[in-house]
This record gives structure tokens, C-alpha cells and sequence, in this order.
């Protein structure tokens, strides 16, 4: 008898051009399972799962019209661990199967269960999905740098894929145009409706089931509306291309509460999923620049997101792990307060920032960043808390782009392997960027008052509490020049006022 291959594919792998399926004929066998334990490790939002179990029955449906067969374990086979799912497909076909292939995945706990599959057959590992880069480019170009920027990386991605570039030089002579990206929004231009996708059969199935069985998750599906094949995926970058692209440059960084995805495409989840290709997205944004359909500075940002940051967070995930992960430079330890559960806060940015991402599984970059991780990081958040609740509440978390992000960029928590500084910022970012200071009941311009913006008194805290470590660095000068200004009286009202902060509105249930 014959002998056949299996092909493993995951949830953050539904590419045509998964190399592990490029190997496999239609007579291997293609496994595909909703694992229990992987959607519950953390309580990952209902959008999340809904999302991954729908594009992936959709996925190993247009599999099997290509010829392909496919075992599918669905959520209610009651799958516990995707060693079981193997053994069990395995046993299926009277063990004639010889081996096993699968592509990297994206999490360094996951990848040894992969290799762990070892004591069933022998595993053959393919290069990761949706990767511009290599690890090995990636390793390469770190060698021996005291600073691993992402500026550096991205700009030798540019020369390697040639995108943006006019021979050896960047389009328009500049690599950046950040500076041109921070214009606060006022209610013009317009933001164009959302394209948001009905539910098909499959997917009221999946909704049907994901409440079912993970009903304590975070989230509500009566409003599911994220793309979950291929074709909706385009869908949804085209209308980005088209009516986003052209104002996403000049508000990449301005939040508000009336238009809560302003001009960001919700791509994210998609690309990670396999569903779009990030190179593919780069060369048509830079074809909408070719064709003067959008501007340099919003063609160059969203390329630099994607070129840049998306590939450089992937190679400083796996130059760490797995140590990365315990990294806690600034000691924090405070838990999570529950109105990251429920977003029930008098703290105006928060609210919104948190009831989005509760709503949709989704927040853009800068509600991540400077509004729920810069509280993080002012308010000395457990790390592990932190990163958790990231990992399982955005609907485009998969830890080798969460962690960098979250415990490096928000939270600090790498001790400057990631940012050059502490992403922390008072009441005065938010208000500079956002409309959420003006309908807030805390007043952004006081400090210690008790109608004060917390973010403020919780800033000056911060920097009076880790001055030590920051004293050296030539980025946080001036923050620490500003905080030496202040007298002896006005650090020891900010400390108080930090005190009530954290039991009135930090941590109001755990007062008896
Ligand atoms: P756009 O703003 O339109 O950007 C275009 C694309 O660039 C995105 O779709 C994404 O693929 C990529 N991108 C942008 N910023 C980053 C970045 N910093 N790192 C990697 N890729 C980036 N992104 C995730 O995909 N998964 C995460 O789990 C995740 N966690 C984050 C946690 C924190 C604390 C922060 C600050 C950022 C995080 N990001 C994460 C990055 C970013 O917030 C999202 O990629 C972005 O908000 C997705 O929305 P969008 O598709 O509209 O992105
Ligand atoms: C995130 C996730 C979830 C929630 N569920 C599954 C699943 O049931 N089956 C699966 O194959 N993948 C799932 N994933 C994505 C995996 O966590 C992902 O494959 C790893 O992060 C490795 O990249
Ligand atoms: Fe947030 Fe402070 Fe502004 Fe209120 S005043 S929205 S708490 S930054």
C-alpha cells in the first residue's frame, strides 16, 4: 500500500501559497482542527474564534473543491490539543501515513507542540506564512548591533523588495514621512461606511458554536462582520486602497469618540490569518501612489507598518523567545483592573478605547498604544496581565506580533530592546490627538486636583518612580528636566493624588 503525507494547516495559515500544501498532492491527507485548549488558553474574544473557525471551514471547503482531502475536526469533536488531532487522523488511515509537514507557526509555545508531533512521524517544517523576510535576514542584519531599530530593517526591506524605490534611493527622497502623519481629526474629511460582511451559512454555524462552548469569553456576535474568506479579504483591502488610503497618512494618529476606526483598514487579522498577502498590499499601495490616487506620506506609512514594523516585531520575536516573554523591566506588577472587562470607567479614553476593542475585537494602533498601554505602563500593570489581555482580546493577536508590541512598545517591559523610550505621555497627548477630553468629567489641564486628569498625576509618578533608570537615556531628558522643576510639595500632592487614582478608580471593587 502506498504511503501518504499529512499536511497540518493552522488557523494563522490559510494561504494557497502555504508552502507545506504547495507539497502535498490529493493524495495526502490535510488535517485542519478547532482546537479546544488553543481557543481557551486565554480567553480569547468571541470575534477572535468566531473569525478563525470560520475562515478556516471556508478555507478546507475551498480545499476540497480544488481536489484536495481534507480531515476537518470541527469544535464540537471535542478536540483537546492538535497532537490528538494528528494521532487521531493518523489512526484514521490505518497509520499509512509516513510523515508529517507543516509551515512555522507564529507562537514559540505552539511551535513545540509541533515539534513535539515528532514522536508520531517525523516533521517536516516549511518557512512560516505571510512573511516578507526570513528569520535568517532578520538574525543576519542583527548581528553584532547594540540597537536593533526598526527603521534600519525596514529600509533594507525596501532595497530588497524594491518597493517604494527609485534605483538605490527611497521614492521622493526621504525613507519616513511620520512627521507628516499626526494631524488631529475634526469631523473632515469624511469617513466612508465600513464594508462589513453578512454572516453566510458556515459562519451562523460557527456563531451558533462559539457560543455554545466559549459563552464566558469576552464579546457579542449578533454584530460579526469580519471578512473570512479569501475574496472578502480583498474586499475589504480594496476599499481601503480606494477610500481610506488617500486621509490615512495624515490620521494615522488621531483618535475619535463619533468614528472609532477613523481611516485604518482593519486588515490586520486578515494578513495574519494568511487570507491577504502583505507584500501584494505594499506594491498596490504604491501603485495608488503611481497613479496619484493617494499621497507619499500615507503610501509611505502604510507600507512602513507593514514593510517595517509587521516584519520587524516577527524577527525580534524569535531572536528572543523564549526568554522575551519573562522580561519585566520596570518591575510591574499591579493587576489588571476589571474594567478592562466591561470598559465601566469615568476615564473618557479609556472607555472608548476599551469599549471598541470589547465591541469588535479591534482598536487601532494608537488606542492600543497611547491610550490603554500607556495607562498600562503609568499605572505599573503586571506585564503578564497585560500581555494576556492583549493576546486575547484583538482579533489580530497571535503572540509574535502581540508580545513585541505590547510588552516592548506599550509597557517597556524589554528594558528599550524594542523603543529607544517609554512610550508614556500625560493627558496632553490624548487631548492633542482625540475629541475624548472634551465630553471626559476629569479636567486634562490639572495635575493633583480631584477633578484632575489621572493620566497626569499617574505620568509624573511614573517618571519620579523609575527616574533612576531613565537618568541615562538621552531620549527622556527633557520628561526628566520638566519633573525636576516641580517642588517637593507639588511631588507629594501627585503621589497622593496617584494613591486615590488607584483605590477610587483603579481598583474600586477591591475596596471593602
Ligand atoms: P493599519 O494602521 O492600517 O496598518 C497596516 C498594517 O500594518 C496592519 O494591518 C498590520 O498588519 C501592520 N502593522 C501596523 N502596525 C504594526 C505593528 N506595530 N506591528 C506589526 N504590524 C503592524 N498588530 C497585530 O497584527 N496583532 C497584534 O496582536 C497587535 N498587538 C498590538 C499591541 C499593541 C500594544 C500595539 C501598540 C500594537 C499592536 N498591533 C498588533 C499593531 C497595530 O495596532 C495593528 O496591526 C493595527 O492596529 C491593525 O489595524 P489596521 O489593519 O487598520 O492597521
Ligand atoms: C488563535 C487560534 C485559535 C483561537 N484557535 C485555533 C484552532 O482551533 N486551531 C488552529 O489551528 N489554530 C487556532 N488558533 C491559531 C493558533 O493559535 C495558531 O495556529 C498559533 O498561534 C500558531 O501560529
Ligand atoms: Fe483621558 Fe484624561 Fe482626557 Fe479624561 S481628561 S479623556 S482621562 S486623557
Amino acid at each position: 500500500m502506498s504511503t501518504k503525507k499529512l499536511t497540518l494547516i493552522l488557523g494563522d495559515q490559510l494561504s494557497l501559497a502555504n508552502k507545506a500544501l504547495s507539497n502535498t498532492t490529493t493524495q495526502d491527507i490535510i488535517v485542519m482542527a478547532e482546537v479546544h485548549d488553543e481557543a481557551s488558553y486565554v480567553r480569547h474574544h468571541k470575534h477572535k474564534v468566531a473569525m478563525i473557525f470560520s475562515a478556516m471551514r471556508h478555507f478546507a471547503e475551498h480545499l476540497i473543491t480544488l481536489g484536495y482531502q481534507v480531515r476537518y475536526f470541527k469544535i464540537g469533536d471535542n478536540i483537546r490539543s492538535i497532537e490528538q488531532a494528528v494521532a487521531q487522523a493518523i489512526a484514521e488511515h490505518d497509520h499509512n501515513i509516513d510523515s508529517i509537514q507543516v509551515c512555522h507557526c507564529g507562537e514559540y509555545r505552539f511551535e513545540q507542540s509541533l515539534a513535539a508531533l515528532n514522536k508520531l512521524k517525523p516533521v517536516t517544517f516549511f518557512p512560516v506564512v505571510n512573511a516578507i523576510s526570513s528569520q535568517e535576514t532578520f538574525n543576519e542584519w542583527a548581528k553584532g548591533k547594540k540597537q536593533l531599530r526598526m527603521e534600519y530593517f525596514y529600509r533594507q526591506l525596501r532595497r530588497q523588495t524594491g518597493v517604494l524605490m527609485e534605483g538605490e534611493e527611497p521614492v521622493g527622497g526621504k525613507w519616513n514621512y511620520d512627521a507628516n502623519n499626526r494631524k488631529r481629526w475634526h469631523g473632515e474629511p469624511q469617513v466612508p461606511a465600513p464594508v462589513e460582511f453578512e454572516p453566510d451559512q458556515i459562519t451562523q454555524q460557527v456563531i451558533s458554536d462559539v457560543n455554545e462552548k466559549f459563552a464566558h469569553h469576552p464579546g457579542r456576535l449578533d454584530k460579526f462582520a469580519w471578512p473570512v474568506t479569501k475574496a472578502q479579504a480583498e474586499q475589504l483591502a480594496e476599499h481601503f486602497f480606494t477610500h481610506l488610503l488617500p486621509n490615512f497618512g495624515d490620521f494615522q494618529d488621531a483618535m475619535d469618540d463619533s468614528e472609532q476606526w477613523l481611516f485604518h483598514g482593519r486588515l490586520s487579522a486578515a494578513i495574519n490569518m494568511g487570507l491577504l498577502d502583505p507584500l501584494v498590499l505594499c506594491q498596490q499601495a504604491e501603485l495608488a501612489y503611481q497613479q496619484n490616487k493617494a499621497p507619499l506620506n500615507a503610501v509611505e506609512g502604510f507600507i512602513r507598518q507593514i514593510l517595517g514594523w509587521r516584519e520587524y516585531v516577527r524577527g525580534l520575536y524569535w531572536l528572543h523567545m523564549p526568554s522575551y516573554k519573562n522580561r519585566n523591566a520596570l518591575a510591574a506588577d499591579n493587576p489588571l483592573p476589571e474594567f478592562f472587562w466591561h470598559a465601566n470607567t469615568k476615564m473618557n479614553c479609556l472607555k472608548h478605547a476599551i469599549g471598541d476593542t470589547l465591541e469588535h475585537g479591534y482598536a487601532h494602533h494608537i488606542q492600543r498604544l497611547m491610550v490603554i498601554g500607556n495607562f498600562s505602563l503609568l499605572a505599573g500593570l503586571s506585564t503578564q496581565e497585560v500581555t494576556d489581555w492583549y493576546l486575547a482580546i484583538y482579533v489580530d493577536a497571535y503572540e509574535w506580533v502581540e508580545l513585541p508590541n505590547t510588552l516592548g512598545m506599550a509597557l517597556w517591559g524589554d528594558g528599550g530592546i524594542m523603543a529607544s523610550k517609554p512610550y508614556c505621555a500625560s493627558g496632553n497627548y490624548i487631548n492633542k490627538m482625540s475629541n475624548y477630553c472634551k465630553s471626559c468629567q476629569f479636567n486634562v489641564k490639572k495635575t493633583a486636583e480631584a477633578d484632575a486628569c489621572p493620566f497626569n498625576a499617574l505620568y509624573w509618578h511614573f517618571l519620579d518612580k523609575h527616574r533612576a533608570k531613565f537618568t541615562n537615556n538621552p531620549r527622556m531628558a527633557l520628561s526628566l528636566k520638566n519633573l525636576d522643576r516641580k517642588s517637593p510639595e507639588e511631588l507629594a500632592d501627585i503621589h497622593q493624588r496617584v494613591e486615590e487614582i488607584s483605590r477610587d478608580l483603579i481598583y474600586p471593587t477591591m475596596q471593602q
